[in-house]
């Protein structure tokens, strides 16, 4: 069984949203294009309550972009994104939601940011997805969406760590890149963990491969 994995397509991760991924937009068209060729897709969502900590409005004297100690983990300092039940949370009206089989919110907890679909950043809670997976027979996973450096990255590696066979499927990704090369060390990272990195085909617009 091949599962997609559509990661934080969400209002607020383009533009005019709170935390636009350049390019972010381009990619709702591909996974409306791919979606029914696999037997189940899922899709995560970034959930954060209004005073989520890896906010940068919750830390006087900490910017945007900065990194700062959150619990004893390296945290980005991000604009306010994704509050719970807010229009910038909710997928994107474009996708078609219809054939998605299950949504999975991350990031729920206060205290700790969530990158994977799977686990939080100190890997101390499940979402239930891996479960959800395994259950349903799923050895395979295509993984997609928002952002290539962050929460693809990361649900990706996770992935790889769960046992499914793996695959990144750069057309239909986009990244951050906060710093010149994020993305592409991104997708190496992904790669020797054992990642199948699916470039874009000829032609299309995928920006993050360049
Ligand atoms: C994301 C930063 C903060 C992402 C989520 O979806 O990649 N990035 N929250
Ligand atoms: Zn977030």
């Amino acid at each position: 069984m091949k599962a997609l994995i559509l990661v934080d397509l969400q209002n607020d991760f383009v533009e005019p949203g709170a935390l636009p991924v350049p390019g972010g937009a381009e990619v709702v068209a591909y996974a409306n294009r791919i979606m029914h060729e696999y037997d189940l897709v899922v899709a995560t969502q970034d959930w954060h309550p209004s005073d989520h900590l890896s906010f940068a409005s919750q830390h006087p004297g900490i910017e945007i972009g900065d990194t700062f100690d959150l619990n004893g983990m390296a945290q980005v300092a991000w604009p306010d994104h994704c509050v719970q039940s807010t229009f910038g949370a909710q997928l994107l009206d474009r996708l078609e939601r219809g054939q998605i089989d299950s949504v999975f919110r991350k990031g729920t907890d206060r205290n700790i940011d969530s990158y994977s679909g799977f686990f939080d950043n100190g890997h101390l809670k499940a979402t239930g997805l891996g479960d959800f997976l395994t259950e349903r027979g799923v050895t395979e996973v295509s993984v997609m969406g928002l952002a290539t450096d962050y929460c693809v990255r990361f649900t990706a590696l996770d992935a790889m760590k769960l046992g499914f066979k793996t695959h990144l499927l750069l057309e239909g990704c986009r990244g951050v890149e906060l710093r010149v090369g994020d993305i592409q060390r991104a997708i190496e990272e992904m790669r020797l963990a054992g990642v199948r990195v699916i470039e874009a085909s000829p032609g299309s617009l995928a920006r993050s491969t360049t």
